[in-house]
């Protein structure tokens, strides 16, 4: 059996038992998905790429709210069960060091990520171009807006839950100004979250024909006596324009720049109409993985169709147990990423 490492217990971790008719894959679906539907509050017309924790006895999460005018930004919601949301009326608002607000002026996909015993928000914003910003609370009341670790362009980042060898590890996913037809995960390192370097080159697309364009990081990296296992999106290219699918991949505990063991196959991809159909089709886009340190659970939350946010399901035994038998690395997956 595989375990989950410094997990805490989640008793409140929203479950269903594996449907029957479930397939092959070691994700499934929440019956009642998608759980935040369209125009959710006024002035918003569609959540989606949100990323939740547990907070209290309950949730919080922060999500990525596509307002009436285009433009998205992100909102804090709150749950008792993970998956009935209230969603704050107004975005978050950010100060920096000296108590000056200072809001982007676009954000979305947001992560959200326990380290320590702070909290961190990072998300894509306008840096003179597409890059990470990042803040930190405490309380979810007050954000502090830290320094911007990368100049753009950059997308998709996800910090480690904890310190690796000393220092903040994040994950990123080097871009350009558009909707990038390239991309590959890299990791930084930081000892104080502020300035970032160290930079090592984690995993490219693959051969494999889902994940042959562009990778990026989806939620944060969930802890086990593997390594860590990492959930993120792949995506290829049709004549009708990208899909976006989940894959699984395991990076060593200590080195993490080295990937162990990588999903040949894709964990899910759209099938479901709210997954096929909506702003942007065919998107599964992964943003946060909550597991219960007790049951090995583990509760995926991912963007749908740039439309909704879903929820599938999976336990750490399962889903190790798919990847191993699907195991394919390349030799830039194994090494260490430095050239
Ligand atoms: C990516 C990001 C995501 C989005 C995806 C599919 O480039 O912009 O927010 O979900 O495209 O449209």
């Amino acid at each position: 059996m595989h375990q989950l490492l410094h997990c805490p217990s989640v008793p409140q971790l929203p479950w269903q038992e594996r449907p029957k008719d479930a397939g092959d894959l070691p994700l499934w679906r929440y019956e009642s998905n998608p759980i935040i539907g369209r125009n959710p509050q006024k002035g918003i017309t569609r959540i989606f790429n949100s990323a939740a924790l547990p907070w209290k006895d309950g949730f919080i999460a922060s999500v990525r709210g596509e307002r009436t005018n285009g433009v998205p930004l992100t909102y804090l919601a709150h749950s008792s069960d993970g998956i009935h949301w209230q969603i704050e009326e107004n975005p978050i608002v950010l100060k920096d060091k000296n108590g000056n607000i200072i809001n982007p002026r676009y954000a979305y996909d947001p992560r959200l990520v326990k380290v320590e015993d702070s909290f961190y928000l990072i998300w894509c914003q306008d840096f003179y171009g597409a890059s990470i910003g990042m803040a930190k609370t405490e309380d979810f009341v007050h954000f502090e807006k830290l320094e911007n670790p990368f100049i753009p362009f950059n997308r998709n980042a996800v910090l480690f839950p904890r310190k690796i060898n000393g220092m903040y590890t994040m994950l990123s996913r080097p871009s350009d100004s558009g909707h990038t037809p390239f991309g590959d995960i890299f990791l930084s390192q930081s000892p104080d979250m502020e300035f970032w370097g160290r930079h090592r080159h984690v995993m490219s697309p693959s051969g494999n024909w889902w994940e042959n364009v562009k990778i990026g990081s989806g939620a944060a990296p969930l802890e086990t006596d593997l390594g860590w296992l990492l959930f993120y999106h792949g995506v290829t290219g049709t004549c009708n324009g990208f899909i976006y699918s989940i894959g699984g991949a395991i990076l060593d505990r200590d080195e993490p720049s080295r990937v162990l063991h990588r999903c040949k196959t894709f964990l899910l991809t759209p099938e479901k109409e709210y997954e096929e159909r909506g702003f942007v089709p065919n998107v599964c886009f992964p943003c946060a993985a909550i597991a219960d340190g007790d049951t090995g659970r583990i509760a995926l939350y991912y963007g749908a169709a740039d439309s909704y946010v879903a929820l599938a399901f999976t336990t750490v035994d399962e889903v190790i147990n798919y990847i191993l038998a699907n195991d394919e690395t390349s030799e830039t997956d194994r090494e260490i990423g430095i050239r």
